[in-house]
């Protein structure tokens, strides 16, 4: 026997129509779709006995685009906290920088570290 619509058999809801995009094509699966942000990851300056303070404020400005004045404070909270933030960037970049860091350092004959750290989202 056919089911026809009845009060025992009320019609179902209608299948919602698939989302779509901005040109037009079918979501199928917007779950899998969804582009999380990518990571960043701060750049962090070390203190160590070593390393000239002047030298640490010609890095951060060359490699972290400061200027006299900001690099001058980021150099002094290393020296007074530890350790200290130049920077935040996608993981390619800031492995970047950390590599240009310590090759200045290194060449210079200073002992100055630099580590990338993934922020906490
Ligand atoms: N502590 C160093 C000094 O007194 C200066 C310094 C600052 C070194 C920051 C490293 O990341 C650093 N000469």
């Amino acid at each position: 026997m056919m089911a026809t619509k009845s009060p025992l058999n009320p019609p179902v809801q209608p299948v919602p129509a698939p989302d779509r995009d901005d040109g037009g094509s079918v979501v199928l699966e917007r779950r899998t779709q969804k582009a999380k942000p990518p990571k960043l990851y701060q750049v962090v300056m070390l203190n160590d006995d070593y390393t000239p303070m002047e030298f640490v404020v010609m890095v951060i400005q060359e490699y972290f685009s400061k200027d006299l004045e900001a690099a001058t404070q980021i150099m002094l909270k290393i020296h007074l906290e530890g350790r200290g933030v130049c920077g935040v960037y996608s993981r390619d970049i800031a492995a970047t920088k950390v590599e240009q860091v310590m090759d200045a350092a290194h060449k210079a004959g200073h002992p100055l570290q630099c580590v990338s750290e993934p922020m906490a989202l």
